[in-house]
């Protein structure tokens, strides 16, 4: 790896930006850790990205180059960047000064994440955010070199990119990507030598599902370290069956693509099911009612807004300087949006959601408003409304909300769910689709989604 990306450093320095095309590759590994030693901050793109959502990414991002494996089969919207292939057996040595030559505040990543409305922002993570995290992560679940991970995330996000790839890099250790996730591959990796498996509440479930048939997982998943999930919440029915067949705890973490990672159960602490654990080292947390008053009581009642402080948080949005100071109180605490408890021993338990325009599916953040957008480009629209609703596989399962323009032929689900998979990404479809004759709307016109069944 060291003589891989150290080669690609070298035609790295000095590039500005450069774009990631984030299949769950080796490439995607050396891309990352080459722009890192070259001081290059990195932009990953979901490779599964629609044909709308890649343009406002690359016109805020401005990549001055996008590093792709050979061969990778790229749409005509990032045909403009110019490509340089990546050479995961090239030789080269790491830059001299590639340990001291850079800044901590210097950004790593730019990682795009959806917002409420408008198309996704850019959260700028510096060096130190990465390093962090990461060195918090190692105190709490015991991690060093001793350790391989295994595991199936996109590397386009920070779950599967920061902690899953640079995570094991950082500590020295070994990483295992599954490539596709499913129970076959789990049961191998564990059997191989993993000692940590790393995944989204989806996945667990689907491990939970696959466990009273299957022996051999049920032993893989019994002889880990450690089992963690995060993303999104896992829930207690699926932590106690997995719990019941294997022995095993899961152990969840609570983090953002802005703040990476805020709480955790420690390796050595009690992972309670529907708790995600305590702050980390260095991280400052704190639960806020409406009118901005602290809620002090660890009563696991009293219910505040997360706020977070501290040096795993991100710089900014990219290019938004008014995102970036609506997302932080005066005092310079983030706004997590995430509503929680605490429990007398302080760990947290969050219990829903700010806002009624995102929706969790699968681990991914979605944004309603880029899914009503896309939908109103469909002559069959004439209105539309995004919740989320539960599903126990992805967690919260997209819901589109269509007043059809004609109601004698209404659009069926399958049209609008290949037109947003196309437009943006597959896990942006709507799972359910939902007619009605008018929108429900307050006296501003506002569509009122709670009264749509969203939010917690
Ligand atoms: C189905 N497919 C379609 C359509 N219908 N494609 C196009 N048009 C359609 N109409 C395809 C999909 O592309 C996919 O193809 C396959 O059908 C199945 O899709 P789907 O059911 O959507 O997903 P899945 O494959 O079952 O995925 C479940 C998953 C996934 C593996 C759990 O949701 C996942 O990887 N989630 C991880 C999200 C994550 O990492 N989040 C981290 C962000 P194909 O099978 O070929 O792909 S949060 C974060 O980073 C913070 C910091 C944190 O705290 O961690
Ligand atoms: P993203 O913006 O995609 O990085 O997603 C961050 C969001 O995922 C957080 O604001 C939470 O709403 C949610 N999240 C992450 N980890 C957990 C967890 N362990 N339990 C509940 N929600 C989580």
């Amino acid at each position: 790896l060291a003589a891989a990306s150290g080669a690609l450093a070298a035609r790295l320095r000095g590039a500005g930006r450069v774009a990631v095309w984030a299949t769950p590759e080796l490439e995607t590994a050396v891309a990352v850790t080459g722009a890192l030693l070259a001081g290059v901050a990195a932009v990953p793109l979901n490779p599964k990205s629609g044909e709308r959502e890649l343009a406002p990414i690359l016109a805020d991002s401005a990549p001055s180059l996008l590093l792709a494996a050979p061969g990778a089969e790229l749409p005509p919207g990032v045909r403009d960047v110019p490509l340089l292939e990546v050479d995961a057996y090239a030789t080269g040595t790491v830059p001299e000064d590639a340990y001291g030559a850079y800044d901590d505040e210097d950004p790593a990543l730019v990682v795009y994440t959806s917002g409420t409305t408008g198309p996704p922002k850019g959260a700028v993570l510096p060096r130190r955010a990465l390093t962090t995290t990461l060195d918090a992560l190692a105190d709490a679940w015991q991690w060093t070199g001793d350790d391989v991970l295994t595991h199936a995330l996109p590397l386009f996000h920070v779950h599967g990119l920061v902690l899953g790839v640079l995570g094991p890099l950082r500590h020295g250790g070994e990483v295992r990507h599954l490539g596709r996730f499913g129970p076959e591959g789990v049961t191998r990796a564990l059997d191989s030598g993993a000692t940590m498996l790393f995944g989204v509440p989806t996945m667990y479930h689907r491990l939970a599902e696959a466990l009273p048939g299957d022996l051999e997982l049920a032993k893989a998943l019994a002889g880990a370290r450690l089992l963690v999930s995060g993303s999104a919440a896992l829930p207690v029915h699926d932590h106690e069956r997995i719990a019941a067949a294997t022995g095993r705890r899961v152990l969840e973490r609570y983090g953002m693509t802005e703040t990476l990672m805020n709480t955790s159960v420690r390796a050595d602490g009690e992972a309670r099911p529907g708790t995600v654990g305590v702050p980390l080292p260095g991280v400052e947390l704190r639960l806020v009612e409406d009118d901005g008053t602290e809620v002090t009581a660890l009563d696991g009642e009293s219910v505040g807004e997360i706020q977070v402080r501290g040096p795993n948080l991100f710089t900014g949005y990219l290019n938004r300087p008014d995102a970036t100071a609506a997302a932080f109180t005066a005092d310079g605490w983030f706004r997590t949006g995430d509503v929680a408890v605490r429990e007398a021993d302080g760990y947290v338990r969050i219990v829903g959601r700010k806002a009624t325009d995102l929706v969790k599916s699968g681990g991914y953040k979605i944004g309603a408003g880029e899914i009503e957008n896309a939908l109103l480009e469909l002559d069959s629209v004439r209105e539309a409304a995004v919740t989320g609703e539960p599903d126990p596989d992805l967690g919260e399962r997209v819901v589109a909300w269509v007043v059809p323009a004609d109601p004698q032929s209404p659009p069926s689900l399958e049209e609008l769910a290949s037109h947003v998979a196309r437009r943006l990404a597959p896990h942006k479809r709507p799972r359910v689709l939902r007619l009605l004759s008018a929108l429900p709307r307050n006296d501003m016109g506002k569509v009122m989604k709670r009264s749509l069944g969203a939010g917690s």
